[in-house]
C-alpha cells in the first residue's frame, strides 16, 4: 500500500492511497453492504454509477451466513460480489457486542450466540483474521472491543490493553496468513483500532501504542456509541495528532454529513455509517437543504427531484410525487431510488470536500454546507 499525502488545508488530509484493488481519493465514505450486499437492492454496478469507492463487508455477518470458507473456495468476496475495487471488512469485534447473544469475553477472545440460530462460537484475533483472509478483503480491521460508551473507566482501561494485546495478535497471525500459498491476497493491509471511550488519557495513551506498532493504517473505534457530539469531536481533537500523519486515519460506524465534515477538519480521511442506506430505506432523503420525509403529504404532487440538479438515477428519472407513491404502495423501487440517492448525495458531498482542500477552502466550504443544511427547505 502507499499512502501519498497530496495536500493539508488545516489539519483536513487529501490524499491518494494505491492497493492491490486500486487507487482510491481520499477523504472517502466507503458503502456499507453488511452481508455483501448494498441493504435496499443496490447492485455492484449501481455503486460504479454513484462513485462508490470502497465496498464495506462485515467478518462477523458473512462467517455466519454463508460462511468465509464457503467464498474462499468461490475465489473470494471480490470475485462472488462482482466488485474489483477495494473492500474492507469489519473484525467482527463490534458486530459481536451489538448482535450476538450470551456472550463472554475472556483473554483468549469471545464466546457467543449466532444472531441467526443460536449455535455457539468462538472468535478471537486469529481467528477474526482468518475469516478475514478467507474473504480476501483490502482491508482487514483488527479484532478489537468497543467498551460500552456508560463503561468505567477502569473497565475502559483493562479493555484498552486488552485490545492492544489482540492487536499484536492480529499482525502476527495477518503476517503468517498473507505468506500461506493458498492465500487469495497476500497483500492484505491491517489496521489497527483505537479505543477509549471517552477518556482523553486513554485514548492518547493507546494511540501512541498503536502508532508505534506500524500498521497500514489506523481506526478510531468506539465513538458515535452514545456520546455527545462534541465529546466525539474533543476525543478527535485529542487523538488524531497522536496517530501518524502519512497513514489512513478512518472514523468508524461515523456519521452524518455534519460529523464527516467535522472530522474532516480533524485528520480524518476514511468514513463509513448505515446512516444513507437505512435512512433512504425509511424514505428520508439528504438534500443541501436539509432532509425531507418523502412521505409527507405536500410532496403528493411535487413535480420536482429529490434534490434540483442531482445527477444520481433517482433525481434524473423521478419526481418526489412518484417515489412517495411507490412508498405508499410499498413497492420496493422506493426505497432503492433513496438510497441510491442518499449514497450519491455521501458519495457526491466527499467529491466536493476532496476540491474544497485542494483549493484550500475547506473552512468555508464546510460553514456553508453546514448553513444549507441547516437552513431545511
Ligand atoms: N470497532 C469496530 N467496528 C466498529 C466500531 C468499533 O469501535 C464502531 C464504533 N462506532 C463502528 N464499527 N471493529
Ligand atoms: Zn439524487
Amino acid at each position: 500500500m502507499k499512502y501519498k499525502l497530496i495536500t493539508t488545508d488545516g489539519r483536513a488530509k487529501r490524499a491518494e492511497v494505491e492497493t492491490v484493488h486500486g487507487t482510491v481519493q481520499t477523504p472517502l465514505f466507503m458503502n456499507v453492504g453488511t452481508v455483501a450486499a448494498i441493504k435496499g437492492a443496490v447492485s455492484t454496478d449501481d455503486l460504479r454509477q454513484i462513485g462508490t469507492q470502497v465496498e464495506l463487508s462485515n467478518t462477523y455477518h458473512l462467517h455466519v451466513r454463508t460462511g468465509d470458507k464457503l467464498i474462499k473456495q468461490f475465489g473470494g468476496l471480490h470475485k462472488f460480489m462482482n466488485w474489483d475495487r477495494p473492500i474492507l471488512t469489519d473484525s467482527g469485534g463490534f458486530q459481536v457486542f451489538s448482535l450476538a447473544g450470551l456472550r463472554k469475553i475472556k483473554e483468549e477472545g469471545v464466546y457467543f450466540q449466532s444472531h441467526i440460530d443460536g449455535h455457539k462460537i468462538f472468535m478471537g484475533p486469529e481467528e477474526s483474521m482468518q475469516i478475514q483472509s478467507n474473504l480476501a478483503s483490502t482491508i482487514a480491521m483488527a479484532f478489537d472491543e468497543c467498551p460500552p460508551s456508560h463503561a468505567e473507566r477502569s473497565y475502559i482501561q483493562n479493555s484498552v490493553e486488552r485490545t492492544t494485546r489482540w492487536l499484536e495478535r492480529c499482525k502476527k497471525e495477518m503476517a503468517r496468513l498473507n505468506s500461506l500459498p493458498d492465500t487469495i491476497n497476500k497483500e492484505q493491509l491491517l489496521f489497527g483500532i483505537n479505543q477509549g471511550g471517552v477518556v482523553d488519557e486513554i485514548r492518547i495513551a493507546h494511540a501512541k501504542t498503536i502508532a508505534d506498532m506500524d500498521l497500514d493504517g489506523y481506526a478510531i473505534g468506539g465513538l458515535a456509541v452514545g456520546e455527545t457530539h462534541e465529546e466525539m469531536y474533543h476525543i478527535l481533537d485529542v487523538t488524531v495528532p497522536h496517530l501518524p500523519q502519512n497513514k489512513p486515519t478512518y472514523l468508524m460506524g461515523v456519521g452524518t454529513p455534519a460529523n464527516i465534515l467535522e472530522a474532516v477538519d480533524r485528520g480524518v480521511d476514511f468514513f463509513d455509517c448505515v446512516y444513507p442506506s437505512r435512512n433512504g430505506r425509511h424514505s428520508h432523503v439528504y438534500t443541501n437543504h436539509g432532509k425531507l420525509n418523502l412521505l409527507n403529504q405536500k410532496y403528493e404532487l411535487d413535480p420536482r427531484p429529490i434534490e434540483e440538479g442531482c445527477q444520481c438515477p433517482a433525481c434524473r428519472s423521478y419526481s418526489r410525487a412518484y417515489i412517495r407513491h411507490l412508498f405508499k404502495a410499498k413497492e420496493m423501487l422506493g426505497m432503492r431510488l433513496c438510497v441510491l440517492h442518499n449514497l450519491y448525495f455521501y458519495n457526491t458531498m466527499m467529491t466536493e470536500i476532496r476540491e474544497a482542500i485542494e483549493q484550500h477552502r475547506y473552512a468555508a466550504y464546510k460553514a456553508e454546507k453546514l448553513a444549507g443544511m441547516e437552513a431545511g427547505e
